[in-house]
């Protein structure tokens, strides 16, 4: 069975950024517009920097790929920089005064340099944009089976929005949020944020902020608890640390579902016969504080993921910090950066989100071509509605 892979390339300042991904079925349409939307929407959000005046990410397919369809071979695909300058060491001068919460000293001393650039140009958050790419063909990938991801900001330092998001009202919500520039489905929180970031930025400071994901349309059954490398909760956890800057990843209730009783966290099931033929199969819930997973497996609930993204670590008034070469104290080097990259990590956290439930998906239903792979779910469906099967299991009273 394929495995769906995902691995990017490319340097902040180098000449491109490359998202490379294998195992995706064969006649798979890419839908062009919605990845570049996805790409010029990362680009966004209040509080970011001139870098994006500068560049328009649009994805490049060069292999994998015929007639905008996939063909089951590798898939890579290319986000060009303008900004590419990485060998011009006028424009991208050795830094040797490591800015505190960067990869800067851990990577240097790592490769046995006192020159953080290497590290710098490669953990940058303009990688995102290739790991967006890849997120987004693997939603390209669900919205084959009616599976489809929302992502927003629940919140920017401490100001946070209350805003409900259900299966019955996420599209609406979704258009609130395209209406904010912080990302946030609240106008009265996106004002609020705004005013937090103009005064980061005069006080030459960085904000940090919680992103949220929902995927919606999911049945129950992905994702396995027979091997724990295989729990999709798990697997988002490890994608959603995995981008630049996130310190915590929590599914469902998360940390705060250590603080009350059993009875009060775990979502009742009820069957309602007249939902036998959503997703859910009619299993439905009156909560949902586990967040659309138990056992590491999707129950049929819509999977919900809130990241916590810590203030970036480039301050326009540096940071206490030392000269790698001399060892004298010295403030941290200012390179040109973001206030606040919240809004854009929303989008990311959205995409390898989508990337993690689309991998659990080809897990379970395989196929080397989207055929198969569409067959081998609608059978998986059909067969789970009509359980028990005949003959019935064995009760053992
Ligand atoms: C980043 C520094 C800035 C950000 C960058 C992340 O880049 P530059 O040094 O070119 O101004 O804009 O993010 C992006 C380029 C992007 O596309 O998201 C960093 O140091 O992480």
């Amino acid at each position: 069975m394929p495995k769906l892979e995902y691995q990017t390339a490319g340097e902040s300042h180098g000449p491109t950024l490359v998202c490379t991904i294998t195992g995706l079925p064969a006649g798979l349409e890419l839908d062009a517009d919605y990845i570049n939307h996805e790409l010029s929407r990362r680009q966004g959000g209040y509080g970011r920097g001139g870098r994006q005046r500068i560049e328009t990410d649009r994805a490049e397919f060069v292999t994998g790929v015929r007639l905008g369809k996939t063909t089951g071979a590798p898939v890579t695909a290319l986000v060009k920089n303008k900004d590419s300058r990485l060998d011009d060491l006028e424009r991208t001068p050795p830094v040797y005064r490591p800015r505190p919460g960067h990869a800067d000293l851990a990577g240097s001393i790592k490769w046995l340099t006192t020159d953080c650039r290497e590290t710098l140009e490669r953990a940058s958050a303009r990688e995102t944009a290739a790991r967006t790419l890849g997120g987004c063909v693997a939603g390209c990938l669900l919205r084959s089976i009616g599976v489809e991801t929302f992502g927003f900001v629940r919140q920017i330092l401490d100001v946070r929005t209350d805003v409900e998001v259900t299966t019955e009202n996420w599209r609406k919500v979704r258009s609130d949020r395209d209406e904010s520039e912080t990302y946030c489905p609240d106008a009265g929180a996106t004002e609020k944020h705004k005013a937090i970031i103009r005064q980061a930025k005069i006080d030459k400071d960085t904000v940090g902020g919680l992103c949220e994901a929902h995927v919606f349309g999911l049945p129950p059954g992905i994702g396995s608890c027979m091997d724990w490398r295989d729990k999709l909760d798990a697997r988002l956890a490890y994608a959603v640390m995995g981008i630049q800057a996130f310190k915590s990843v929590e599914i469902g209730m998360g940390r705060a579902s250590a603080t009350v009783h059993g009875s009060a966290l775990h979502d009742p099931i009820h069957f309602d016969a007249g939902k036998k033929t959503d997703p859910t199969l009619g299993f439905v819930r009156t909560s949902n504080n586990a967040g659309g997973t138990e056992g590491g497996m999707t129950n049929g609930m819509p999977v919900v993921v809130t990241g916590a993204m810590k203030p970036i670590a480039t301050l326009l008034r540096g940071l206490p910090s030392v000269d790698l070469n001399t060892k004298e104290p010295e403030h941290s080097q200012y390179e040109r950066s973001d206030i606040c990259a919240v809004s854009a990590a929303s989008v990311v956290m959205e995409a390898v989100v989508a990337f993690e439930v689309a991998r659990s998906a080809v897990d379970k239903f395989g196929g080397d071509s989207l055929i198969e792979f569409k067959d081998n779910y609608e059978r998986f469906i059909e067969t789970a509605r009509i359980l028990p099967l005949d003959p019935p299991e064995t009760v053992i009273a």
